[in-house]
């Protein structure tokens, strides 16, 4: 596997200056929401650092890959947002040479989460969400939250997009919707 630095190298270059930074803070706030939840920091800082290495590719190369790996068709109605982790986590696995498949699923849901998350899965997807450049109203409430429970954070960002994406008339990916069933309504 890539070493800290090799993977640093590989994700500014593959990054705008603005985005590498974002990736650098994920990756902190990764460790920190592993280090209050007893998961693995190594883990936390590979994933953080990865999840967003597909942001900036071009679309050709996310058709691509959804041709190579015969996936879903419905992703074809979608876009960069949804591409650069469901998609992507395969460049990733195909070009850094990832294969721990938790870390792999941490990127490949970071988006949109997913009915089973497991505790990287559900780090990341709140890291990404909460880490210190980002400030929307109300992130201040969801770091407290996150910091608090992390179940709890994970509910309240998934009920906030999801309000967020209706509210652009976005078109929602089924998968943010399982998430919300399972983690904001509990019914699922
Ligand atoms: O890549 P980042 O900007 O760091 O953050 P992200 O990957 O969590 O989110 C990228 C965008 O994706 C964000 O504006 C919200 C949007 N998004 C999340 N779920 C869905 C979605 N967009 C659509 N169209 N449908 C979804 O279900
Ligand atoms: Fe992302
Ligand atoms: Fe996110
Ligand atoms: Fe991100």
């Amino acid at each position: 596997p890539l070493s800290r630095e090799e993977l640093i190298q590989k994700l500014d270059d593959a990054l705008t200056q603005s985005r590498f930074e974002h990736v650098l803070r994920v990756e902190q706030m990764a460790i920190e929401l592993a280090k209050r939840n007893g998961e693995d920091i190594e883990k936390a800082s590979v994933a953080g650092l990865c999840h967003d290495y597909a942001k900036q590719r071009p679309d050709d190369d996310f058709l691509e890959v959804i041709k190579k790996y015969h996936l879903d068709d419905l992703l074809l109605h979608y876009g960069n947002a949804i591409w650069h982790g469901e998609v992507g986590y395969l460049l990733v696995q195909d070009e850094l040479g990832v294969t721990d498949i938790d870390i792999l699923n941490s990127i490949k849901h970071h988006t949109t989460g997913a009915k089973y998350m497991s505790k990287l899965e559900q780090i990341v997807y709140m890291a990404d969400y909460i880490e210190m450049g980002r400030d929307f109203p109300g992130v201040e409430d969801a770091r407290k939250i996150t910091f608090n429970d992390l179940a709890d954070g994970v509910a309240y960002q998934t009920k906030h997009t999801l309000e967020f994406l209706i509210s652009e008339n976005k078109p929602v990916y089924p998968k943010t919707i399982d998430t919300y069933n399972a983690w904001v309504n509990g019914s699922n």
